[in-house]
C-alpha cells in the first residue's frame, strides 16, 4: 500500500448518464487539477489559447492549463463547486465543460486531498479526463482502494468500510437500511462495547497473573463465569440476526415446484405482477426453469418457476425435471403446489418425501373447483408445513403468501424495524469464533482452571471481535490495564 502517492478513478457507473465524475485523491490531487482545469468561461481559453482575459480579475488568477507557466483563472476554494474547462495540458485540445470540486484532506472521503471532476457523462469524456490525470502523475486506483484508504487513514474503521460496499449493492430498503446503519457506526459501536466488557474482564485476569501479591480487587472463578456469559449472550444476540442478515443482503432463493399443471407459473407471474412464465392448461407447459428477481415485502427474492415434476419420456422435458430437481435442492424456502381439483397421487407424495424437514409453504391451489385435496391429507405428510388453500387464477391467497414468505425469513425473532443485523459472512465467521472462545474461556473457569489458560481464550474472542472492526490489539489491552491500575513499575 503505496498510501503517499495520489490515485484517481472514474467514480459513476460507465455508461451514458447526465454526469460522470472522475475522483482523484492524495497529495497531488490539487497540483494536478491545477494543471488541466481552467476556472474560466469558455470564451477565455479555446484550444489552450486565452483568447480574452480583459474581464479577469487579476486577484484570482491561479490555474492555466497549457504549458506556458502562466496563471489564470478563479482559485479554487475548499468544498465548493467551481465551473470551467478541462483541458489537455500537453496539446491544448479543449476536453470537457466541468464543475470541479476540491476537498481539503483530512475532512474528505479518503481523509486526503480530494478532486472530483463533473463532467459530462459520456464514456468519451470521461475516458479522457482520467487519461489525462493519470497522465499527470496519478495513478489509476484498485477497486475500493478509495474506500481503503478512508480505513487506512482511521476514517472508517473496517465494518464501516464493508458497508460502503453493501451500500453501493443494496438492492431493496432493507439491504440499503441495514448497510446505512453499519456505515453510521451503529454495528461498530455494538462491537465496540462487547469489546469493552471484555476489556474489563481481562484487565481483572491479568492483574490477578502479573500481580497477585498488590492489593487489587481479587478475581473469582464466580465473577468470572458470570461475566464472560454475559458478553457471550451478547455475542449469541447478535449472531442470531445473521441467517436474516443473509437473506437481506443476498435474497432468498425461494423454488416453486410441483407436479405439472397445478399452477406454479401462474404464482410466478401472480408474485411479479407480470405475465413474465406462459401459462397454458397443457400439462408440461414450462420446460425450463425460469429465474427472476423480485422484491416481496422489501425482502429480495430469487424465484425459480421450474417444470412440473412427473415421469415423461421427452428427453426435453427430462431435462427440465433435472433443473427443477437442482432449484429444489438449492431452495431456502420451498413453495409446493398441489392441485386441489386433483386427488394427490404419486408424484405428490414423491415430492413431500423429498421436502422432508426443509421450511416449505405448501399451496392447495384452484381452491374455485371441487375439492378433492384435504389439508389433513398434507399435514400429515408434511406436519411442520405452512398450508395455505389459494386460487391464483383468482387473484386468492397472493397476500397470504407474501405475509408467509416474510414470516419465514424474519423467524418471528428480528422486527422489521431493526437494522442492527449481521449481514457479512466475515463477521458472522467472527462472531462464530469469539462465541466458542468464550464458551470455552466460561468451561475452564467453571472448573476452575488456572487464570492464564483462560486469559488465551478471553484474548481470543477480545481479539476476533477486534478483526471486525479492523482495530489493532494487544496495545490498548496493556494501555488498559496501566492506565487503570496505575502500577507504574
Ligand atoms: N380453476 C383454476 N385454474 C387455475 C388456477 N391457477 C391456475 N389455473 C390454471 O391451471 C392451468 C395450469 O397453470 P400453470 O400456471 O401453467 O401451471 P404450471 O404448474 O406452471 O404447469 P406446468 O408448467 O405444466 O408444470 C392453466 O390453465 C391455469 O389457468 C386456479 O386458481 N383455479
Ligand atoms: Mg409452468
Amino acid at each position: 500500500m503505496y498510501l503517499d502517492d495520489t490515485i484517481a478513478a472514474v467514480a459513476t457507473a460507465m455508461g451514458e448518464g447526465g454526469i460522470g465524475i472522475v475522483r482523484i485523491s492524495g497529495s497531488e490531487a490539487l497540483p494536478i487539477l491545477g494543471k488541466v482545469f481552467c476556472s474560466v468561461k469558455k470564451s477565455y481559453v479555446k484550444g489552450g489559447q486565452i483568447e480574452n482575459d480583459a474581464e479577469m480579475p487579476d486577484a484570482k488568477k491561479l490555474f492555466l492549463p497549457d504549458a506556458t507557466g502562466e496563471t489564470i483563472g478563479l482559485p479554487i476554494e475548499n468544498r465548493r463547486l467551481t465551473y470551467g474547462i478541462v483541458t489537455d495540458n500537453f496539446t491544448g485540445e479543449m476536453i470537457d465543460e466541468v464543475m470541479a470540486v476540491y476537498m481539503k484532506g483530512p475532512h474528505s472521503y479518503t481523509a486526503e486531498d480530494v478532486v472530483e471532476i463533473q463532467c459530462h457523462g459520456s464514456i468519451v469524456s470521461l475516458r479522457k479526463i482520467l487519461a489525462l490525470v493519470l497522465k499527470n502523475g496519478a495513478r489509476l486506483a484498485e477497486p475500493g482502494e478509495f474506500t481503503k484508504r478512508a480505513f487506512l487513514n482511521g476514517r472508517l474503521d473496517l465494518s464501516q468500510a464493508e458497508a460502503v460496499i453493501d451500500l453501493i449493492r443494496a438492492k431493496s430498503d432493507k439491504t440499503f437500511d441495514v448497510a446505512l446503519d453499519q456505515l453510521e457506526g451503529k454495528f461498530s459501536k455494538k462491537i465496540k462495547e462487547i469489546r469493552a466488557d471484555l476489556v474489563d474482564i481481562l484487565v481483572n485476569i491479568t492483574v490477578n497473573i502479573d500481580y497477585p501479591d498488590e492489593d487489587i480487587e481479587v478475581i473469582t472463578y464466580e465473577n468470572l463465569v458470570s461475566g464472560l456469559t454475559g458478553v457471550k449472550t451478547k455475542v449469541d444476540a447478535m449472531l442470531a440476526t445473521a441467517d436474516t442478515g443473509r437473506i437481506i443482503r443476498e435474497g432468498l432463493n425461494v423454488a416453486i415446484i410441483g407436479k405439472p399443471n397445478v399452477g406454479k407459473s401462474s404464482l410466478m407471474n401472480a408474485l411479479l405482477k407480470e405475465t413474465r412464465a406462459i401459462v397454458t392448461s397443457i400439462p408440461g407447459t414450462t420446460r425450463d426453469t425460469i429465474e427472476e428477481a423480485v422484491t416481496i415485502r422489501n425482502i429480495p427474492i430469487k424465484l425459480t418457476d421450474t417444470a412440473g415434476i412427473r415421469q415423461t419420456d421427452d428427453i426435453i422435458e427430462k431435462i427440465g425435471i433435472e433443473k427443477s430437481k437442482e432449484s429444489f435442492n438449492k431452495a431456502d424456502l420451498v413453495i409446493f403446489m398441489v392441485d386441489n381439483s386433483t386427488p394427490l397421487n404419486a408424484e405428490d407424495y414423491e415430492i413431500m418425501e423429498n421436502i422432508g424437514d426443509r421450511k416449505v409453504i405448501v399451496i392447495i391451489n384452484k381452491m374455485d373447483l371441487d375439492s378433492k385435496v384435504q389439508r389433513t391429507e398434507v399435514e400429515a405428510r408434511l406436519p411442520k408445513a405452512v398450508i395455505i388453500e389459494a386460487s391464483i387464477a383468482n387473484d386468492m391467497g397472493i397476500d397470504r403468501i407474501e405475509e408467509e414468505v416474510e414470516n419465514l425469513v424474519y423467524g418471528g425473532e428480528v422486527k422489521q424495524g431493526d437494522s442492527m443485523m449481521v449481514t457479512n459472512v466475515r463477521h458472522k465467521a467472527l462472531l462464530e469464533e469469539a462465541s466458542q472462545s468464550l464458551a470455552d474461556a466460561i468451561g475452564m473457569a467453571q472448573i476452575g482452571e488456572a487464570l492464564e489458560f483462560l486469559e488465551i481464550d478471553v484474548n481470543r474472542a477480545y481479539e476476533v471481535l477486534g478483526q471486525i472492526i479492523g482495530e489493532a490489539v494487544e496495545e490498548d489491552i496493556i494501555n488498559e490495564v496501566f492506565a487503570r491500575f496505575c502500577l507504574g513499575k
